[in-house]
């Protein structure tokens, strides 16, 4: 009997989609070099050598936050020692002229007023045009949909005026309601997140998607998840990046230890096989450290985010990468891969290719 692997393959020559049953066999696969070079396959097919990465920064204005999901470390209650407020002028001083774009996502503040929100983003706007603005999860729009008393289309059309040109996968976690009930019961689930992204879409902002995995959930739930993603992209067309997250245990300890670098591998390499309708996979070097992270380019990942310039989120679970990297060493991680580093902007525009770079940072040919 042929295995998963030959099925798959067959399909990958025959541009047939994986059904559910192969995506968790492919789970259950102990050949994950052969599933990551199928996923790889597939990877080049669409953007041959090249890998994606952008100058970039995030801003996280505030951690105080109206939830306590057992998994997050960053959110904090005001007054807390760790708390903190970011004013306009400080969000704007963490921009500069070299930026491309600013991800900007936060606690769910409990009394910012509306003209803070916009300020921000007319202040960033007005003194750095170039940058474009990545921000708030599903999660925030939703809260500021029901803070502020506005339509979800309202809430995108305003920060639309003022900048906002996609948002981030963020807030997603596990679309799962037996995990939702366990690790973030006050959080809007699948339907609502799926909503507000398929709203942006209809509205022409794209949007990432990520997964949170490595925790509690099963693998039927990671294949779930994604196949939820691939509907939604099959109406709209408005994702541009599936981002799995690796958990970090930090201080939640929902369980001990992070996933190991093959569940990473195995989560991208399935991600590109399943998610056939997304063009971009990333690598989020944040969370998977920089040396996985350039591994997954390998196995069917054809981006790994940015310069980042200030982690927050990760870092305060513990995170053991760097709070950020310069354009030297994302070009040297990806070109030590055997990739073509490709500087883009937030929406996947190439800005520049580095062809010219030598394939082997050592002298041995
Ligand atoms: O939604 C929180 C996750 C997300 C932890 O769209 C944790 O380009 C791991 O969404 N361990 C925010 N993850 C980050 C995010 C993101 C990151 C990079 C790129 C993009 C993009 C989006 O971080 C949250 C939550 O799922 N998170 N705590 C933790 N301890």
């Amino acid at each position: 009997m042929a295995s998963v692997l030959d099925r798959v393959a067959q399909q990958v020559t025959s541009q047939e989609r994986l059904t559910r049953e192969e995506a968790l066999a492919l789970f259950r696969e102990r050949d994950v070099i052969r599933l990551g070079r199928l996923a790889h396959h597939v990877k080049r097919a669409r953007w041959n050598d090249r890998a994606h990465f952008v100058i970039n920064r995030q801003i996280n204005p505030s951690n105080v936050c109206v939830l306590s999901c057992r998994f997050c470390d960053f959110a904090t209650k005001r007054g807390r020692p760790n708390a903190y407020e970011m004013t306009i002028q400080e969000v704007v001083g963490r921009c500069s002229e070299e930026l491309r774009e600013v991800h900007i996502v936060g606690g769910l503040h409990p009394d910012w007023p509306w003209d803070y929100y916009i300020g921000m983003f007319r202040a960033i706007h007005e003194q750095y045009p170039q940058i474009q603005i990545k921000a708030w999860t599903a999660v925030e729009i939703d809260y500021f949909a029901k803070k502020f008393r506005k339509t979800v289309e309202q809430v995108l059309e305003a920060f639309r005026a003022v900048g906002l040109v996609a948002l981030p996968g963020g807030g997603a976690e596990v679309f799962s309601e037996r995990v939702r009930k366990a690790l973030f019961p006050f959080k809007i689930g699948a339907p609502r997140w799926l909503e507000i992204h398929r709203i942006a879409h209809s509205m022409g902002i794209p949007t990432n998607a990520t997964i949170l995995y490595g925790h509690m959930e099963t693998y039927e739930e990671r294949v779930d998840h994604m196949l939820k993603l691939r509907d939604l992209q099959d109406t709209t067309q408005g994702f541009m990046s599936f981002i799995p997250l690796a958990y970090q245990p930090g201080k939640t300890q929902v369980v001990a230890r992070q996933a190991s670098a093959m569940e990473d591998l195995k989560t991208i390499a399935i991600a590109r096989l399943l998610l056939d309708n997304f063009p971009h996979i990333k690598a989020y070097w944040v969370t998977m450290g920089e040396e996985i992270a350039s591994t997954a380019l390998h196995f069917g990942a054809d981006d790994i985010d940015g310069t980042i310039g200030e982690e927050r989120i990760m870092h305060a679970a513990d995170a053991a990468s760097p709070v950020r990297l310069t354009r030297d060493r994302l070009v040297d991680l990806i070109t030590e891969s055997g990739c073509v580093p490709v500087e883009r902007d937030a929406l996947y525009h190439t800005l520049h290719i580095y062809e010219d770079r030598a394939r082997c940072a050592s002298p041995v040919s």
